[in-house]
């Protein structure tokens, strides 16, 4: 019914090795099994499917696109510097119990997933030849991702090191607490504005993490945080960010089937598949 639809690339990044479970390579088949294509057809896009990445052929980054199904949050690294290279002015929102601002210097881990932003900013990795396996990213542009071009929001579990590194570098970040105190609504229209004050035409890219929204209604994830987003203030998010007009691409990411019994799995990926439709103006009217 649209004479003329715009067009959303879908790519699966079915990868695990940025933390230790195996099940998120899984999730971008699932979200296609359940009909996510079709019903972004039916939302009045045309949908350009594209093959999922193969991560054990890898031979550059991801290209910016507007839907990435992860895999775990370290497909983080390589969708950001895509992004940043095709559009260096791009603004970052990050839906997150956690702030994956981590490097390998600081992490009390050592998983990738929680180090994308942290590999992102120049502040804290200057040089990235130092990080076996990410050499690629200082060949070239080496596009960066400035502290203030990122909003956090939905944060409750932060290492100590990272509370120090988002203290140090003023990044805009909204925490559950924010989030009752000054309700969602509130705190989205900051979370843009903040973005979007200085230069109103910067697109936006939107990281889900699926471990931001309470465990009551995703408990299929690797690092479950109880106290997370409600089912509403999960999918307002997306309907809040669509509506600025501002949204170029977005990535869900940590979903994982296999650890959570079969119904909270279905549920899980049941939410991620809304909330793309969401983020695809499912509510907009
Ligand atoms: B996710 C953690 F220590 N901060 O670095 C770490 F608490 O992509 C968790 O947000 C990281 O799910 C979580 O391992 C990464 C930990
Ligand atoms: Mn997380
Ligand atoms: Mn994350
Ligand atoms: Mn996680």
């Amino acid at each position: 019914h649209v004479a003329n639809p715009k067009t959303i690339s879908v790519i699966g990044a079915p990868m695990t090795f940025g933390q230790p479970f195996v099940g998120t390579d899984s999730s971008p088949a699932l979200l296609r099994e359940q009909g996510l294509l079709k019903d972004l057809s039916s939302l009045g896009w045309r949908v350009e499917d594209l093959p999922d990445l193969d991560f054990n052929n890898i031979c550059s980054e991801a290209d910016a696109s507007l839907s990435l199904l992860g895999g775990d949050h370290s497909i983080g690294i390589g969708s950001l510097a895509g992004i940043l290279r095709a559009k260096p002015e791009t603004g970052v929102i990050w839906v997150d119990a956690h702030a994956d601002l981590n490097t390998p210097d600081i992490s009390e881990s050592g998983n990738m997933h929680g180090m994308p932003l942290g590999i992102m900013m120049k502040e804290l990795v200057p040089d990235r030849r130092v990080i076996p396996g990410l050499e690629w990213m200082e060949e070239g542009t080496s596009p960066r991702l400035r502290p203030d071009s990122l909003v956090y929001v939905g944060l409750r579990d932060i290492d100590k090191a990272e509370r120090k590194c988002i203290r140090e570098l003023g990044i805009k970040a909204f925490t559950m607490y924010d989030i009752d105190h000054l309700g969602i609504g509130r705190v989205m229209d900051l979370a843009i504005d903040h973005l979007l004050a200085k230069d109103p035409n910067r697109p936006i890219h939107l990281s889900y993490d699926i471990d931001a929204v309470d465990p009551l209604h995703a408990p299929a994830t690797g690092t479950a945080v109880r106290g997370g987003l409600t089912w509403r203030e999960a999918h307002f998010v997306c309907e809040h960010v669509v509506k600025s007009g501002a949204l170029a691409s977005a990535e869900i990411v940590e979903l994982n089937a296999t650890l959570s019994d079969g119904q909270g799995a279905s549920e899980t990926i049941e939410l991620g598949h809304q909330l793309i439709a969401a983020l695809c103006g499912e509510c907009i009217f």
